[in-house]
């Protein structure tokens, strides 16, 4: 595998988990219309960010988009087996519009319940393996059947036992380094959760997940993020109604740039051999990461980065680790867009087990990278 391609822009896997209608097409399809450059009924959205797709995607996403902004708003389909959806997230950077793919991967919930039948397993395993390649995941936790099932039940409802599964099996093939999977758990109809003690409820059961992730392993990156895109209304009609919509995409997006830069930081210390180049980038680096929440960035930007992109195969499980010029910027603008925008609300982090919030997860990365 050569360690450059020039021009080829980075590619990142992001998988949805999720049993049967747990709202996971609803997510991606009120994502992609509010982000998408066309947006529906125009004027939605006043940030840097956009969201486009491959001819494929768009026709899918726009007819699922378009159906969910009709009065009253018409749900999609069961997804069927699994699609792949080839999007491009642009942001506006200092210079450039900067323009990320990523491959997100949508897939009908009932795989997570395997089958008796052996047809039907091999598909569904087949399904989960594919999943299993992520850089990310965005793990929905259904919020009507946690509040609507008897506690000891409720894992079965949401199929977390199979989610964790997939977790922790990705997170238990990464380096011992400082490698951490980057999951969200979104808290999906949130509108459900109507009271205070519901929303706790809730809350505490995401609590529980993470908790029983970061027992098994202490490598993972864990946002809690409630989400909402519908909502009964008095008369019982489906209503939109959005709640952090932005932030599970957007954060993941981001973790990923944080993740892969840690991973070329520590694959520099381990292999004096490449330093020089990786090393010349790394301190680069750790100029933009000091400039992220401080400011600094813009100047670091403006020092134009001589290096275009540099690739390389994390071969304890063949991930693709691509890192590029202006990646920073765009992390950092999604960071700084999530926060500023009040599209965090009820959100909570943990990086390696410990409770924090975004700005000190950004930086102990940067001291992972230091
Ligand atoms: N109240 C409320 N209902 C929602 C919300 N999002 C989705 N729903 C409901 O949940 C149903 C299922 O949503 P989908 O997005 O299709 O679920 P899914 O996870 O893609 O399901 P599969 O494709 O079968 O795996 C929708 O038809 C809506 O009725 C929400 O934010 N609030
Ligand atoms: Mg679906």
């Amino acid at each position: 595998m050569p360690a450059h391609y020039d021009d080829v822009p980075p590619r990142w896997q992001i998988a949805m988990l999720g049993n049967t209608s747990a709202g996971k097409t609803c997510y991606i399809g009120s994502f992609f219309a509010f982000y998408r450059r066309e947006s529906v009924g125009g004027g939605h959205n006043n940030s840097a960010f956009t969201v486009m797709g491959d001819a494929l995607t768009k026709g899918r996403l726009a007819n699922i988009s378009d159906d969910l902004y009709r009065t009253p708003p018409e749900t999609p389909d069961p997804t069927d087996k699994i699609v792949d959806y080839k999007l491009f997230l642009s942001c506006d950077g200092e210079d450039e519009v900067i323009e990320r793919e990523l491959n997100l991967h949508d897939h009908a919930g009932e795989a997570l319940g395997g089958s008796s039948d052996p047809v039907k397993a091999a598909m569904f395993d087949s399904i989960i393996q594919k999943l299993k390649k992520a850089d990310a995941f965005m793990a929905f936790l259904d919020v009507s059947k946690i509040l609507s099932t008897a506690p000891e039940l409720i894992d079965r409802e949401t199929e977390w036992a199979t989610m964790h599964n997939v977790l922790s099996t990705v997170s238990a093939k990464l380096g011992r380094g400082g490698d951490t999977l980057p999951v969200v758990l979104a808290l999906s109809k949130f509108d459900m959760a109507e009271t205070g003690d519901q929303r706790e409820k809730v809350l505490a059961y995401a609590r529980g997940c993470a908790e029983s992730l970061n027992k098994t392993r202490d490598n993972f990156t864990i946002l809690i993020c409630p989400v909402s895109v519908l909502k009964r209304g008095l008369t019982g009609q489906l209503q939109r109604n959005l709640l952090n919509i932005p932030t599970p995409f957007l954060f993941v997006s981001a973790a990923i740039i944080l993740r892969n830069a840690a991973w070329h930081a520590e694959q520099a210390t381990h292999h004096r051999r490449q330093g020089e180049a990786i090393e010349e980038q790394i301190r680069r680096n750790k100029e933009s990461m000091r400039g992220l929440f401080g400011g600094l960035l813009r100047r670091v930007a403006n020092l134009r980065l001589r290096f275009r992109q540099v690739t390389a195969i994390d071969p304890a499980i063949g991930r693709e680790v691509k890192l590029q010029e202006n990646d920073l910027e765009f992390a950092d603008s999604a960071i700084d867009y999530l926060v500023s925008e009040e599209n965090t609300r009820y959100i909570e982090l943990t990086h390696r087990g410990n409770v924090m919030d975004i700005s000190d997860y950004i930086r102990s990365q940067a001291e992972a990278i230091s």
